[in-house]
């Protein structure tokens, strides 16, 4: 084993704006990112794991304006929803940084008077093209070249006349220019340094401005309350404050700084790897080891951006499907330099055929066969077949050294490929060496037990590297090999050597780690929840159109119209978003208690029930969309809420007066109506 002392790893996200809730693309850098800080942790490295919110400039000032409260209640709002969607998927991270943090706030207002004292900040007067979403001023340039809009995300850009501060950028680009050179492991992917020099900085840089004074949602240059920092000044300072940086205890900038890579996506690799090293020469700090820039999630062959609205919505994805599932799929499915198409079929495929097919099976199987041969005691190694053994030991002992260099590089879906190249191999090992007919002849005992013994010990060190990956199946795959909590078999160090699984651990054969899930159900599923571009929803229109009959026609866009009001207000059940309304506008609701009298099937519909209801004396007839969760009978004699005010429309035909009100799970798995506790009398009003 080796003693030797690991440098502490200091890794990051970038920090995301609170401008909306966080969507599948955030998700796939956040994930990436804690895989990486997992690993890291798990070979024996202190690690600091930082993400959070960006929260200043003008886009969250005019959102928060749009939502009629004032900036810091929007971005308190939002940023709840950030951290419930890393608590949902096992987001490792040490810290979260807020901006409108009091720490932050005095870190950058110190930075900036700092600069402006040794005459890196200056005051001068600027005009130029200003792209607000993006938070970025464009050169003619650069605008030209994308045909006047914002290079970035394709809106358009306006024009903004200031008085403003200016950073020095053009003293210090010679020196960034023979860092990046000198230093080829600093920009990653290799070819995002040679865009970064080709683009930007070989051309010539223009000071950037670091001030606004058109809106007030910022830092203030505390020595000049016309003026707030620019919020990309503001932002990539987070890196530091959080560190404590400039401030009385400054321990954790003293241990992590220069970090070890900062992960962030390609579109802003710019301010990463120009601006940021910039400020850092300007403070004589040491620059990030690395700058990773990732690629994008595209749908439709567009980026999927909160801005532009395209994006999928990583809450509903967990709920049905899990966290170990989703993980996998996002650490796994795309190269993570390079852009990755979303895409529906694939994430089930994968889950079914890597996950519950190659994966599970693997576990089930070898636990099974141990118990059924051996009474559930793992048993000894005692011979060795080379041209069988050979197919995977070799490539189980070497597994560490590749997941290894594959994390170095950034690259955590080639460590995962490695993992599952080995689990595959094993598959194939069961095949070739027939344990069952092994099995049929007591001569073969010994041979039998060293085939089962390989393929324990192969899912032991499988278990192991999953670690970082699948949080939640790498102790249960430990549990079911009965080495849950021992350190000395489930530490990194200990898959560095072959045959450390001691015979006679007692296995214990468990649930499934991944069920298959029905395809063909589940893209349905999927399709619902995926953001509805017109041009894709006449797509649909034109298939269903020739897939079913009229009435069956109307039926479907009732469950398309369903679902997407579904896949809208589930991050609301899940704490995500909560828009807070007043009294009165709750007051508007007229709520009721009422008795099912009668319930019948609506011809033709799928998902309809139709429901004579008892309001106190008035009869109502309710349609509702619960045919998959309830027959007929079901309901009968229960009491339910119904929104009693909601305007007659009419569905399948048949006019509906109220709305029965159902709480579902994320996935809509589970659906109940509510009701009341004790009996009550039909018609009374909920409030
Ligand atoms: O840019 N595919 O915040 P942001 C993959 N606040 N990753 C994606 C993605 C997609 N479709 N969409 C977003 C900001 N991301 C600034 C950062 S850092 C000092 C300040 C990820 O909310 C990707 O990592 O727009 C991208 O760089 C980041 O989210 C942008 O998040």
């Amino acid at each position: 084993m080796s003693e030797k002392i690991k440098a502490p790893y200091y890794i990051t996200t970038p920090i995301y704006y609170p401008s909306a809730n966080l969507h599948i693309g955030h998700t796939y850098c956040t994930v990436n990112t804690d895989a990486l800080a997992r690993y890291k942790r798990l070979t024996g490295h202190e690690v600091y794991f930082l993400t959070g919110a960006d929260e200043h400039g003008q886009k969250i000032e005019r959102k928060a304006e749009e939502a009629g409260v004032t900036p810091q209640q929007f971005v308190d709002d939002i940023v709840k929803g950030f951290h419930a969607l890393w608590e949902l998927m096992d987001i490792s991270h040490d810290g979260f940084v807020r901006t409108t943090d009091d720490y932050h706030i005095a870190c950058v207002q110190k930075v900036f008077k700092k600069l402006y004292d040794k005459g890196d900040i200056y005051k001068s007067s600027y005009k130029g093209m200003y792209c607000t979403p993006c938070e970025s001023f464009w050169t003619e340039t650069q605008l030209k070249e994308s045909g006047g809009v914002c290079p970035d995300c394709g809106r358009p850009v306006e024009e903004v006349e200031e008085e403003s501060y200016f950073l020095n950028v053009s003293k210090y680009a010679p020196r960034l220019i023979e860092y990046i050179n000198e230093n080829p492991d600093f920009i990653q992917p290799p070819s995002r340094a040679k865009e970064m020099l080709n683009n930007f900085l070989l051309p010539g840089l223009e000071d950037l401005c670091v001030s606004r004074s058109t809106f007030k949602w910022g830092v203030p240059v505390d020595f000049d309350d016309k003026h707030v920092i620019y919020v990309w000044f503001d932002a990539v300072l987070n890196y530091l404050s959080k560190l404590g940086y400039l401030a009385d205890n400054d321990e954790l900038f003293k241990k992590f700084w220069p970090a070890s890579v900062h992960v962030v996506g390609k579109e802003i690799i710019r301010f990463h790897t120009i601006v940021w090293p910039i400020m850092l020469m300007a403070l004589d700090l040491p620059l990030p080891k690395q700058v990773y820039g990732h690629g994008w999630l595209v749908l439709d062959g567009r980026k999927m951006g909160k801005s532009v609205g395209n994006v999928v919505d990583p809450v509903a994805l967990v709920g049905r499907y899990g966290v170990d599932a989703i993980r996998y799929f996002l650490l796994s499915e795309f190269q993570f330099g390079i852009d990755g198409n979303f895409n529906n079929e694939i994430l089930i495929t994968r889950i079914n055929s890597d996950l519950a097919n190659d994966l599970g099976n693997l576990l089930s199987r070898t636990v099974a066969m141990i118990e059924k041969y051996f009474g559930g005691e793992v048993p000894e190694a005692k011979v060795y077949v080379s041209e069988e053994d050979d197919t995977i030991i070799p490539v189980a002992s070497a597994l560490h050294e590749r997941v290894e260099a594959a994390m170095n590089a950034v690259h955590p879906n080639e460590a995962l490929a490695e993992i599952f190249r080995l689990i595959r191999l094993c598959n194939k090992y069961i095949d070739v060496t027939a344990p069952w007919v092994l099995a049929k002849d007591e001569s073969k005992r010994d041979r039998l037990g060293t085939v089962l013994y390989n393929l324990a010990e192969c899912m032991r060190i499988v278990g192991v590297c999953l670690q970082p990956f699948l949080t939640r199946t790498a102790p249960r795959i430990f549990e079911q090999l009965g080495i849950s909590g021992n350190e000395a078999l489930t530490g990194f160090e200990s898959i560095e050597r072959f045959g450390l699984l001691p015979a006679g651990t007692k296995v214990v054969k468990g649930e499934a780690l991944f069920p298959r899930i029905d395809i063909k159900k589940e893209l349905e599923y999927l399709e619902s929840l995926m953001p509805k571009t017109e041009e894709k929803q006449e797509e649909k229109k034109a298939e269903n159109a020739e897939k079913a009959e009229k009435s069956e026609k109307s039926e479907k866009g009732e469950k398309s119209g369903k679902d997407e009001k579904s896949a809208r207000e589930k991050p609301e059940a899940d704490g995500e978003k909560l828009t807070e309304i007043s009294y009165d506008d709750f007051a508007k609701l007229d709520l009721r208690l009422a008795k099912v009298v009668a319930c019948e099937e609506v011809p033709k519909s799928k998902k309809l029930l139709k429901f004579t209801l008892d309001l106190g004396g008035e009869e109502r007839t309710v349609l509702s969309g619960i045919k998959n969760w309830f027959g007929t009978n079901d309901l009968i004699g229960k009491t339910v809420v119904v929104v009693a005010n909601l305007a007659p429309r009419t569905m399948a035909g048949i006019e509906s007066h109220g709305m029965i009100l159902c709480a579902s799970d994320a996935g809509d798995v589970h659906l109940s109506p509510l009701t009341t506790m004790s009996e009550m009398e039909s018609g009374l009003k909920v409030r």
